[in-house]
């Protein structure tokens, strides 16, 4: 039994590996969240006392990271600041959060010696043309666009650098883009679900034919803590699962299963930037590690996603109007 400590635990895809490792292990875990607009206590409802509590504070306060790295056998980092369209309007607590945040951690790091797992996107890579036969691996170099995927990759330069240089026991994933509950309203899937639930058309930046590639949260989850268990020090790891699809098609497939026209959507205005495509080569993981994913049905997993909405209604409905209002003033 370990004593986990999960940085951003009250966000989506923290949150998601909280329950997931209550569920499948018998560790304890402590999340550390700074509860931004991004952070949800609503998502951590119901876990078991004895096994779980929740630190609200910043991964930029090194005394009380200190602290917490004294009292926990491993750390998951998931806190950041993650929202593209944001970080393109203010991407000053990007810098802070995600670079200043991950240094502070990692200084904790190299005091302790404990073990250290840090989380990252598909997106530091830059993006793909769509007709490129190949996908991203753990070799492709750096090239991110936006100042959320910048402050990404130079978050994971810091922790190969505190690898080498102090011998700081870290890994590293790079995921592609996840769905499931407990999403903000701000993201692409959710927004479009919550929009059709509200009457509104979904919206749908450019022409909708930039491709990304889902994989559920709780797939995930399971590469996470698969990592945490076998990885290898200093090694990065690609996580995905063989879900591309065009931003049309996801919406086509959330109006369906919603009972709309499969092209009431409305074109807006670009993201500047837009990343082309993301496409993740995750063989490593399935060789070195013996990882597989279990969600292989993006439509069964969507219409889940879409029932979860549906019930949890006081979840997300709070985030939504301030949500849209910010998409408004950008003609978005
Ligand atoms: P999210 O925005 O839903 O959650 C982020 C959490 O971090 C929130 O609970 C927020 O309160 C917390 N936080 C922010 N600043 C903090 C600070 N200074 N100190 C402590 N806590 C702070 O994000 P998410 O989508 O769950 O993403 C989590 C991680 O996974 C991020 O590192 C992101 O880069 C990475 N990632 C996300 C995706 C995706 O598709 N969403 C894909 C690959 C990687
Ligand atoms: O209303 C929208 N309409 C639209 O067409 C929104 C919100 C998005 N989009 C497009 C932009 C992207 O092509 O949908 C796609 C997905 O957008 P986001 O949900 O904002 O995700 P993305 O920018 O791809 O980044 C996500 O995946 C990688 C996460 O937010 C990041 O944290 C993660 O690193």
């Amino acid at each position: 039994m370990r004593r986990l400590l999960v940085t951003g635990g009250a966000g989506f895809i923290g949150s998601d590996f909280v329950h997931y490792v209550l569920e499948h292990t018998d560790d304890s875990v402590t999340v550390l969240d700074k509860l931004t607009y991004a952070g949800n206590t609503d998502s951590l409802r119901d876990l078991p006392g004895d096994r779980f509590r929740l630190i609200e504070g910043d991964i930029c306060d090194q005394q009380l990271v200190d602290h917490l790295f004294d009292e926990h056998d491993a750390v998951v980092h998931y806190a950041a600041e993650s929202h593209n369209d944001n970080s393109l309007a203010g991407p000053a607590p990007f810098v802070q959060t995600n670079i200043v945040g991950t240094f502070t951690l990692l200084e904790s790091a190299r005091r302790t010696g404990i073990r250290f797992h840090h989380i990252s996107t598909d997106e530091v890579y830059g993006d793909l043309e769509f007709d490129d036969p190949e996908r991203f691996t753990e070799t492709t170099p750096y090239n991110p666009s936006s100042p959320y995927s910048s402050t990404k990759a130079g978050s994971d330069l810091l922790v190969r650098a505190w690898v080498r240089s102090f011998g700081v026991r870290a890994t590293i994933s790079n995921c592609s883009n996840n769905y499931g509950p407990r999403q903000h309203v701000e993201k692409f899937i959710p927004r479009q679900i919550t929009n059709a639930i509200d009457g509104v058309r979904p919206r749908l930046y450019g022409d909708g034919l930039n491709v990304r590639d889902w994989i559920h949260a709780d797939d995930h989850s399971s590469a996470v803590l698969r990592i945490l268990d076998a990885g290898v020090i200093g090694d990065t790891y690609l996580i995905g699962a063989d879900g591309e699809k065009t931003n049309r098609e996801v919406v086509e497939l959330i109006l369906e299963e919603m009972g709309q026209p499969r092209d009431a959507y409305d074109l807006v205005t670009d993201r500047p930037g837009h990343d082309k495509r993301y496409a993740i080569d995750w063989s490593k993981l399935r060789d070195e590690l013996g990882w597989q994913p279990q969600f292989r049905d993006f439509a069964a997993g969507l219409a889940d996603t879409i029932a979860w909405y549906r019930a949890n209604e006081e979840w997300w409905r709070p985030q939504k109007a301030e949500t849209e209002g910010k998409y408004a003033k950008v003609g978005q």
